[in-house]
């Protein structure tokens, strides 16, 4: 497929902070356009991002010119042709979001023209014949926010309910939407506010006695409502955030990884519906990852900014025993194709792969084609509501 023209704009995030969004012409005259969402808890190791005076500078612009009539059978080689152009490998000479966003807007362009949906596309091209048709992912919902997301007093970044979909999403998402509501009125009623605040993913963010109370709420719920059959429980405690000096500052204490693995064994303990817990600790402590996750049998260890959707880097950890599942941000890697060899390189290490937003995103649902068309295990996308909907939206559209 010829691309024709391109164009790098200035869109803004559910922040208000500005991000990309980036179109690509093709040889019949459409445009198709894509948007990059941006995070706030990054990994060291992540794609470079670049702001909007320097992706649209007339340097890249000149450089991403190199695009224009050029013949490209197959999303693999429009990515191996950026990726060659930027020659670094954070991908800071183009930037990584510029980089996806074009990348993006280009899959979009090619499954138009193979008069496909997006997740078909991506599916026939880089899953061929292993792909799966049926697809009942579990839904990671974060309903309560703290951390670097929030202006609240919890350590943890993210209390998530796991929503199994079981072949029914709307239903499972139905489900999802009255439990955010009740969650909203228990915690109303419970902590005398009537207006909580809200975090940058849609979770509740008010004050909490320690981090064990959200989770000890939520279990409460899913119960009383029965919804345990269909609900468990998930952490992202972002550990990067509150590392610091070789120590955990967690709870108002300093504690070392051996001590904090002690803490999340005995919330699991506590509370057996939890079963997922990412970046328990800071993206260089191996050892902590490695001490976790053979405590925890029959849970997961999840990794984000430990792994940043890089495939060399997944599949260490998963050699090493450090991790049971781990986060696909398309944003991290910089290409779709990227994106999507992590999430090859994980499947084939019987890794558990959970397509999932940014803390600052857009009305883009790219991620959830990414997501069917990888059979991914689950789909991480913030509370069911505000901008977080689009997402559940598309979700209950092609699931
Ligand atoms: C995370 C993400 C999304 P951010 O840490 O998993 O929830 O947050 O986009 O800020 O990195
Ligand atoms: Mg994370």
């Amino acid at each position: 497929m010829r691309v024709k023209d391109f164009a790098i704009d200035e869109i803004f995030d559910s922040r208000g902070n500005s991000t990309i969004e980036a179109g690509i012409a093709v040889g019949n005259g459409f445009a198709f356009y894509a948007s990059v969402p941006a995070g706030k808890s990054r990994g060291s190791r992540e794609a470079a991002v670049v702001g909007f005076t320097e992706a649209s500078s007339a340097k890249n612009l000149r450089r991403l010119a190199a695009l224009k009539g050029k013949d490209f059978p197959n999303q693999r080689s429009f990515d191996e042709f950026l990726i060659k152009l930027d020659g670094t490998e954070d991908k800071r000479m183009i930037g990584g979001n510029v980089m996806l966003g074009l990348s993006m807007a280009f899959a979009r362009a090619l499954s138009a023209n193979r008069k496909m949906e997006l997740w078909e596309s991506l599916q026939k091209e880089f899953f061929g014949k292993a792909a799966q048709r049926t697809w009942k992912p579990v839904i990671f919902s974060n309903l309560i926010n703290g951390g670097e997301h929030a202006r609240n007093d919890l350590d943890i970044q993210e209390y998530m309910v796991l929503v199994k979909t079981q072949g029914d999403v709307k239903s499972a998402v139905k489900r999802l939407i009255s439990f955010y509501r009740d969650l909203g009125e228990k915690l109303g009623t419970m902590k005398r506010v009537s207006n909580i605040p809200i975090g940058d993913e849609g979770g509740y963010s008010l004050d909490f006695k320690n981090n064990f109370e959200p989770l000890a709420i939520l279990s409460d719920l899913v119960r009383k409502k029965g919804l345990s059959g269909t609900f468990r429980l998930g952490m992202d405690a972002a550990a990067n955030g509150f590392f610091s000096g070789g120590a955990y500052s967690f709870g108002g204490k300093k504690v070392t990884a051996p001590k904090l693995a002690g803490i999340y064994e005995g919330y699991c303990k506590k509370v057996p519906a939890l079963y997922s817990i990412e970046d328990p600790f800071s993206e260089r402590d191996t050892a902590g990852f490695a001490l976790l996750s053979k405590k925890l049998e029959g849970r997961i260890v999840v990794g984000d900014d430990l792994t940043v959707t890089n495939r060399r880097l997944i599949e260490e950890c998963a050699e090493k025993g450090l991790i049971g599942g781990v986060i696909i941000k398309p944003n991290q890697a910089g290409t779709v194709t990227e994106a999507i060899e992590a999430v090859q390189g994980a499947h084939e290490r019987g890794i558990r792969t959970i397509v999932s937003h940014r803390s600052g995103e857009t009305d883009d649902a790219f991620i959830i084609h990414v997501a069917k068309a990888a059979g991914a295990y689950g789909v991480k996308i913030g509370a069911p509501a505000r901008e977080r909907i689009f997402k559940f939206n598309e979700l209950v559209r092609i699931a």
